[in-house]
């Protein structure tokens, strides 16, 4: 399988941190792809995902599954075990909920890098950015107030995702501060050998 990837990318760390936990991560090859906006691949478009997004994983029968939550779901759907996504109906909408909110702070972290990396100082909205931060801090107070049950879960490795990326973009966010049993969480998680080895850079 081959897995298009950004080093910097919270999204590709999801499925990075599932398929390391899932035994899965030897029989993944990782393809660099450019899709930042004004800098973006357009054959990848073209040729593997419409949306030009990452991660997209390529499967050995050429089939494109694209979406990280999609791409979890199938690596923990090779394993068997229900790990990342669990049957049980009750625990199943728990994980799928917080892994929505997860997921959703991670959109809104990348949006408000590119708006204040990539995009012209003069073009800038600074009330949607302060939305965006609206977004990750509602986030923030969610998880804070009910932490995820599993740190191997998808939600788990979602939230880890999200809080890592803004420890490495915005630091200056500060949030342990504020969200001690959270911090406390996020310790524990990033000891795991799948989160520490796939650590934000770039
Ligand atoms: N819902 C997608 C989001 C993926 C995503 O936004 N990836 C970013 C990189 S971190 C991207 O591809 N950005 C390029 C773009 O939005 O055009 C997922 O979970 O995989």
């Amino acid at each position: 399988m081959k897995l298009h990837s950004a080093a910097p990318s919270p999204f590709v760390r999801k499925v990075r941190i599932a398929a390391l936990e899932l035994g899965l991560f030897d029989r993944i090859k990782i393809i660099d792809t450019m899709v930042a906006p004004g800098k973006t691949d357009d054959a990848y478009g073209q040729s593997v995902n419409p949306l030009r997004k990452i991660p997209a994983l390529e499967l050995d029968d050429g089939a494109v599954l694209f979406d990280s939550q999609l791409i979890c779901e199938y690596l923990d759907s090779i394993d068997g075990n229900h790990r990342l996504f669990p049957a049980e109906a009750e625990a199943r909408w728990r994980v799928l909920s917080g892994s929505a909110v997860a997921n959703g702070m991670m959109d809104a972290a990348v949006l408000v890098r590119y708006e204040t990396f990539l995009r012209p100082e003069d073009k800038r909205w600074n009330q949607w950015i302060d939305e965006q931060w609206v977004k990750i801090n509602n986030g923030l107070v969610w998880f804070n107030q009910r932490l995820p049950e599993a740190e191997d879960s998808v939600e788990g490795i979602a939230l880890a995702c999200a809080l890592g990326y803004l420890d490495f973009r915005s630091p200056e966010l500060e949030w342990r501060r504020e969200y001690g049993r959270l911090a406390m969480w996020h310790d524990s998680a990033s000891a795991r050998d799948a989160y520490a080895l796939t650590s934000p850079e770039g």
